[in-house]
């Protein structure tokens, strides 16, 4: 037993705290003062005690249209009132075909098949799991090894931590992590680029990191390259100007695939459908989820190009070609969801409108340049770090009282130690943003 709170629940019984153990949470302080939303609409959420949230963070970098979007609601309802559920294995249903065709159409170069999964550690996971298939089936078995990069964020499976950089995800799993992966240095330079607008200028040349694991394991035992166009759980680290294009170089010269991790950048974020059409970069397989449905039912998926499909499908005996699959891989419900989601950031032309924003955007997050302890800001599209200099002694303590203040001041955020990472619905106005950035610096103001 605790001592912990409980709450008037939107039924209207009360709720203990207790029973439900919450994902990348500090449990028992939250418990002893949680913070709760009952309700959300546009822009805003509601708390449970009847205050309007500004959305600074879509949620999780995933409601891009807003919430709550009644053409979205709508779709889910009648999909749950005509195909509740439907086997995905030897068996299909018209709304996965459908999204898989809507979604192929809108990718980039020939990105032209769609595996459908749940999340994005499931896209991830999946995506690898392509990878290594693709390598067998084309009669090069030996590439089995992986590259990622220090501070990529890539979920939570166990393909997806190994090849994820976050050291404290690892740590308690390190001894079980795929074996064979090798880490790119990431590319948060603040010495030099400190105070950037959109893409820095220094640091390209931290792709030719590969050439050194190349030269170390041999080209013919790497599978997959992948990274995070724009790494955002890491406190959005955005990539050097030219540094894709020489990843994506260096991965042709060596028959390396390189996969794209664009769970936070896919569908509009950077003012572009995908970060491989805003950096023009084409990658070999995309995995996605969050903007995907606009997270109002869980989906991933992974993106693949013709020919890695051509080649596993068409290359196998006949039968299963890829021993993978989720019960709920195209679920009805997601997949009405992903429909009505695509057609609704297509008819209010969200992406564009991301892009037209995006100076406005820039400009407002700038403006906090000079307020008190902020090192660095940076933004592309409509996402925004602001870095914070850590307490001495106490880091983390600074943003996490940021974000506890703006959340009591009215805006929802997201600090990941001490650097703010924004990244509101792509709905927002212009008085929303002045009105999210200046609760953000009154807050930074009150955690000098
Ligand atoms: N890849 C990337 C690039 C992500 O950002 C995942 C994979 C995993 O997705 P799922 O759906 O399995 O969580 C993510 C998730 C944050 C934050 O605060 C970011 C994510 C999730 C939760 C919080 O930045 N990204």
């Amino acid at each position: 037993m605790t001592d912990t709170a409980t709450i008037a629940n939107v039924l209207g019984s009360e709720v203990s705290l207790e029973s439900l153990w919450m994902p990348f949470t500090a449990n028992r302080a939250f418990k002893r003062a949680p913070r709760l939303l009952a309700s959300a609409s546009g822009m805003y959420y509601t708390s449970v005690d009847g205050r309007r949230i500004l959305d600074g963070t879509a949620g999780l970098w995933c409601v891009n249209a807003g919430h709550c979007r009644e053409p979205i609601v709508r779709a889910v309802q009648e999909a749950a009132a005509t195909l509740d559920f439907a086997p995905g294995f030897q068996m299909g249903h018209p709304y996965s075909f459908a999204l898989a065709e809507r979604v192929a159409a809108m990718l980039p170069g020939d990105l032209d098949h769609v595996f459908f999964a749940n999340s994005g550690s499931e896209a991830v996971d999946s995506a690898l799991k392509i990878a290594m298939a693709y390598f067998q089936s084309k009669g090069e078995p030996k590439r089995v090894r992986f590259v990622g990069r220090i501070r990529g964020y890539h979920g939570v499976g166990f393909g997806g931590i190994s090849v994820g950089g976050i050291e404290p995800n690892k740590r308690a799993y390190a001894a079980q992590l795929l074996p064979q992966v090798d880490h790119l240095p990431h590319t948060h330079d603040p010495a030099r680029n400190a105070f950037s607008r959109g893409e820095p200028v220094h640091g390209a040349e931290l792709a030719d990191a590969l050439e050194q694991i190349v030269r170390d394991r041999g080209a013919d035992t790497i599978a997959a390259v992948i990274v995070e166009p724009m790494a955002g759980s890491t406190g959005v680290l955005i990539p050097p100007q030219g540094y894709l294009k020489r990843l994506r170089e260096l991965c042709d010269r060596h028959g390396i695939l390189l996969i794209f991790d664009e769970v936070i950048t896919g569908f509009g974020r950077l003012g572009a459908p995908f970060g491989a059409d805003y950096f023009g970069v084409l990658p070999d397989l995309m995995t996605v989820a969050k903007g995907l449905t606009n997270a109002s039912v869980p989906m991933g998926a992974v993106f693949v190009r013709h020919g890695i499909y051509d080649t596993v499908v068409n290359s196998a005996p006949s039968g299963i070609e890829l021993f993978h699959g989720y019960t709920y891989s195209g679920h009805p419900l997601a997949a009405a969801a992903g429909l009505a989601t695509l057609e609704l950031y297509q008819t209010e032309g969200l992406f564009d409108r991301a892009a037209s924003l995006a100076p406005y955007w820039e400009d407002a997050l700038h403006s906090l340049r000079g307020f008190p302890n902020v090192i660095d800001i940076r933004n592309l599209g409509l996402v925004g770090g602001i870095e914070l200099e850590p307490r001495a002694g106490a880091p983390g303590t600074r943003g996490f009282d940021v974000f506890v203040d703006c959340f009591n001041r009215g805006a929802l955020i997201r600090v990941t130690g001490d650097i703010i990472a924004l990244s509101p619905p792509l709905i927002i106005e212009e008085r929303q943003i002045d009105e999210l950035i200046g609760t953000v610096g009154a807050a930074i103001k009150a955690a000098s």
